[in-house]
């Protein structure tokens, strides 16, 4: 009779076991969601996409913006052996794991992230190989942030390595080079602008003011360190910076946290 490994757990997953996958995962990114309701993260799959490519784990380094912005990370998870799986969430704002069509675990609604060892979890019996492993997640306003966590036989608690996961190969892309940026002047009185520069991007520069092109205008009222992402049939690259760096006095120098009563402020001297 053929050796088989106990089952450990009832009704255990048959693994999908994909043929030519590649490391990583693919995501689409999302600036829109159904009802602009951006606490129920199910709402993207009827939205388009800004951009897809692909992570080599659950990252955020992507979005193009600090809020509204969702991503849907689809893949495999690599089961080492059958048993029972606890998969964990912690995630501001909204975040939801599907192995195959099934739900495991959400982080349902709007919320900053939890202490470690109150996060929502759950468990799912699997036969060891590739598991179709889907992550929705969707940030408002604030702060933001994911964590995926799993634990199963002989594999304590922990962030899911990347080589446990892989995605169909030619569903993503290769991101381009983040854009090389430059302004001028780098030095600047409140009041005045400077022009932002980015170069060598083929594709589409958007840059963190929410602006696109390859140059912009800006006036900040203190030093504001600017990024941009280069966004190619797609795929979006890493974050090229710029730093202006604004120097007191001209007026408009005065914002902040003060409260009180000041006869008289020299803004190259006076440090908050
Ligand atoms: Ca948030």
């Amino acid at each position: 009779m053929p050796q088989h490994p106990p089952s450990t757990c009832a009704n255990p997953r048959n693994p999908d076991n994909p043929s030519g996958t590649v490391s990583g995962l693919n995501y689409k990114y999302y600036q829109s969601i159904a009802g602009n309701n951006w606490c129920d993260a199910t709402g993207l799959a009827s939205q388009s996409t800004t951009s897809t490519g692909n992570v080599a784990n659950f990252s955020l380094a992507p979005k193009q913006r600090e809020s509204d912005f969702g991503f849907e990370y689809t893949g495999f998870i690599d089961i080492p052996a059958e048993g029972n799986y606890t998969f964990y969430l912690n995630s501001d704002d909204e975040s939801r794991l599907y192995i195959g069509i099934q739900q495991v675990v959400a982080h349902a609604g709007c919320h900053g992230t939890l202490p470690n060892g109150q996060e929502p979890s759950g468990q799912i019996c699997l036969k060891a190989g590739k598991h179709a492993l889907k992550v929705l997640f969707s940030q408002g306003g604030g702060g933001y942030g994911l964590e995926v966590q799993w634990q199963g036989p002989n594999i304590g608690k922990q962030t899911i390595a990347n080589d446990r996961l892989s995605r169909a190969a030619g569903g993503g892309c290769t991101p381009p080079a983040a854009p090389s940026l430059s302004a001028s002047p780098t030095s600047i009185n409140a009041g005045q602008s400077s022009t932002l520069s980015a170069s060598g991007c083929g594709g589409t520069v958007a840059w963190s003011t929410g602006q696109t092109g390859n140059s912009i205008t800006v006036s900040p009222a203190q030093t504001t360190t600017y990024t941009a992402t280069c966004s190619e049939s797609g795929c979006v690259s890493g974050n090229g910076n710029v730093t202006i760096t604004v120097n007191g006095g001209g007026g408009g120098c005065a914002t902040g946290n003060f409260n009180g009563h000041l006869d008289y402020v020299d803004c190259a001297n006076f440090g908050g």
